[in-house]
């Protein structure tokens, strides 16, 4: 088990009582697709992804990136729990949605770039250790039920 002093515990709940999630999850999500196309291979049902333009454009995208963010909510509530947390979820997107569990990692550094632009000075080096750790145990457990 992944053990949380009470700083991380402070930063991790203040970060994302602060969180604008639709802006922040949409400009990942997007951030994601253009900076790695080979993500967008499970989204061919969001319509149009034909650039970069059309990616920021694209409402599905937006919306799923909201909803991905929200994702994390369940780890924010379950911190000493996240693995259980996440067993479905692992198992969704492995068995049912294929999706590579190496994008879990490149999602979550374009989440951690997104965020650390909008926060700026505030942003400290204990800030991202204790986010980059965070993102670390939801990216290990949505890969735990691969096999
Ligand atoms: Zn995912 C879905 C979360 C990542 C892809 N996702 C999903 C959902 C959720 C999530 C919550 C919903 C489910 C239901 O409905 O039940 N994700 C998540 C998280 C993460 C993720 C938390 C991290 C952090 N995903 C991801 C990635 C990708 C994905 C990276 C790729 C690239 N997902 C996906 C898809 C889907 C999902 C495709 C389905 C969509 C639809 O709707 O169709």
């Amino acid at each position: 088990m992944v053990a949380w002093s009470e700083q991380e515990r402070s930063i991790i709940a203040n970060l994302f009582s602060n969180l604008d999630y639709e802006d922040v999850g949409a400009k990942a999500l997007t951030r994601c697709l253009i900076v790695y196309p080979w993500t967008q291979r499970y989204f061919g049902g969001f319509g149009n992804l034909y650039n970069a333009e059309a990616i920021k454009m694209n409402p599905n995208i937006a919306a799923h990136g909201v909803k991905i963010l929200h994702g994390l909510d369940r780890a924010l509530k379950n911190m000493d729990n996240i693995k259980e947390t996440y067993a479905e979820l692992s198992v969704l997107h492995s068995e049912k949605l294929h999706v590579d569990p190496d994008n879990f990692k490149l999602l979550s550094d374009v989440l951690t770039i997104v965020i650390a632009a909008k926060l700026g000075t505030d942003f400290t080096p204990e800030v991202q250790a204790t986010f980059q750790k965070f993102l670390a145990v939801v990216v290990s457990a949505l890969g735990k039920q691969y096999q």
